[in-house]
C-alpha cells in the first residue's frame, strides 16, 4: 500500500511512522510530506530512508492511504480533494469530527462506524483515552452521567509544547531565572494551567467541549450528560484523567475491574496496597491505557464509580488510534 504521512515532522507525524513500522502495516512505499522548510531532509524510517517532500495535492494524489497530522484548516483545505482523487484519509484534526457523514472512530468502541467511509476522523486525544475505559463500563452497567477532570501533557501542544516544558524547566533550575511562555498561555514549568484551547461562550474551553461532543458521538449517546475540566500540567506525553460516572445499574469496583480486565486497549493497574495505579511515567510508550483507583463514588453510592485513567497522548491519543483505524478500513483490506 502506498502510504503517506502528511505533517511528518511533527510529534504525531513522527509517531505515526514509528507505529506503522511497529505494527507491520503493509506499506509498499512510504512517503513523508511536510512544509517546504523540511523538504529534502532524509529521515531513517522502519521502511528505509525517506526524503521528505513538500506537500502539494498533486504530489499526494496517488497514495492509497493518507494519514493527516496537520491543522484543522489544512485538513479542511486538502482532505476532500485527496478523497476525490481516490485516497483514503484518516485525519487527526478536529476539522471533520462532528460531520454527520464522517465517522469518528476509536476501534475498540465503534469500529463498525467506519463502514465504507473514505474519510475517517481520529478523535481528540483526551476523548479517545476516556472512551476506551467508558465504553466497556457503559456496556456492562449503563452510564448515566460523566464528569472528567484532566491532567494533560505538553505533547498535546505538539513538539513545541514538549520543548517548552524542557526549556523552561531548565531555565528555572539551571539558569535560576523565571519561567517564560510562548506555546502555553502561562509558564508551564512548575505550574498547572486550567486552559486548553479557546474559551467558549458557556465558560468551558474548546478542549472541554470536544470531550463532551466527541464522547457522545463515539459512544452513540447523543444526549449523554458529560462535563469536563481540562488542565495542562508539566508532563511530557501522557494525559491523565480523573473520571466519575453515575450508572443506570448497580456497580461495584470489583465488577468494574473484571469488565475492564477483559476490555481491549485497557490495562487495569489497581493495587493500592502495593502503590500500583495509573501514572504518566508508567503509561508512557504503552499502547494500552492504564485504568485504576477504581472506587465506589461517595455521591452516587452503588450507582457510581471514580476511576483514574492514563493514556499515551501520542499513541492512543493520536498515532496508534489512527493506524488502528486504517487497519480496520474495509476498502484497504489490511491482512490480519
Ligand atoms: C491537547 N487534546 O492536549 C489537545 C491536543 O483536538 O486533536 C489535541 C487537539 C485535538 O492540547
Amino acid at each position: 500500500m502506498r502510504v503517506g504521512v502528511i505533517g511528518a515532522t511533527g510529534a504525531v507525524g513522527r509517531e505515526l511512522v514509528e507505529v506503522l513500522g511497529r505494527r507491520r502495516f503493509p506499506v509498499t512505499k512510504l512517503r513523508l510530506f511536510a512544509s517546504g522548510r523540511s523538504a529534502g531532509t532524509r529521515l531513517p524510517t522502519p521502511f528505509g530512508e525517506v526524503t521528505i517532500e513538500e506537500f502539494t495535492p498533486e504530489a499526494a494524489r496517488d497514495l492509497d492511504l493518507a494519514l493527516l497530522a496537520v491543522s484543522g484548516d489544512f485538513a479542511k483545505k486538502y482532505a476532500p480533494g485527496l478523497v476525490a482523487a481516490g485516497v483514503t484519509v484518516v485525519d487527526n484534526s478536529s476539522a471533520f469530527r462532528l460531520d454527520d457523514d464522517v465517522p469518528l472512530v476509536v476501534p475498540e468502541v465503534n469500529a463498525a462506524a467506519i463502514g465504507d467511509a473514505r474519510l475517517i476522523a481520529n478523535p481528540n486525544c483526551t476523548t479517545a483515552i476516556a472512551v476506551v475505559a467508558l465504553a466497556p463500563l457503559h456496556k456492562a452497567f449503563g452510564i448515566k452521567r460523566v464528569i472528567v477532570s484532566t491532567y494533560q501533557a505538553t505533547s498535546g501542544a505538539g513538539a513545541e509544547g514538549m520543548a517548552e516544558l524542557e526549556r523552561e524547566t531548565r531555565r528555572v533550575l539551571v539558569e535560576g531565572e523565571k519561567a517564560r511562555n510562548e506555546v502555553f498561555a502561562h509558564p508551564i514549568a512548575f505550574n498547572v494551567i486550567p486552559h486548553i484551547d479557546a474559551f467558549q461562550p458557556n465558560g468551558y474551553t474548546k478542549e472541554e467541549m470536544k470531550v463532551v461532543w466527541e464522547t457522545r458521538k463515539i459512544m452513540g449517546l447523543p444526549h449523554l450528560p458529560v462535563s469536563c475540566t481540562a488542565v495542562r500540567i508539566p508532563t511530557m506525553r501522557v494525559h491523565a484523567e480523573a473520571i466519575t460516572i453515575e450508572t443506570e445499574r448497580p456497580v461495584t469496583p470489583e465488577a468494574a475491574r473484571e469488565v475492564l480486565r477483559a476490555a481491549p486497549g485497557v490495562k487495569v493497574v489497581d493495587d493500592v496496597a502495593n502503590k500500583l495505579y495509573p501514572m504518566p511515567l508508567t503509561a508512557t510508550g504503552q499502547d494500552d491505557c492504564e485504568v485504576g483507583r477504581i472506587r465506589q463514588n461517595l455521591v452516587f453510592g452503588d450507582h457510581g464509580l471514580d476511576l483514574f485513567v492514563c493514556g499515551d497522548q501520542l499513541l492512543k491519543g493520536a498515532a496508534l488510534n489512527a493506524v488502528q483505524i486504517a487497519e480496520r478500513i474495509p476498502a484497504l483490506q489490511v491482512p490480519a
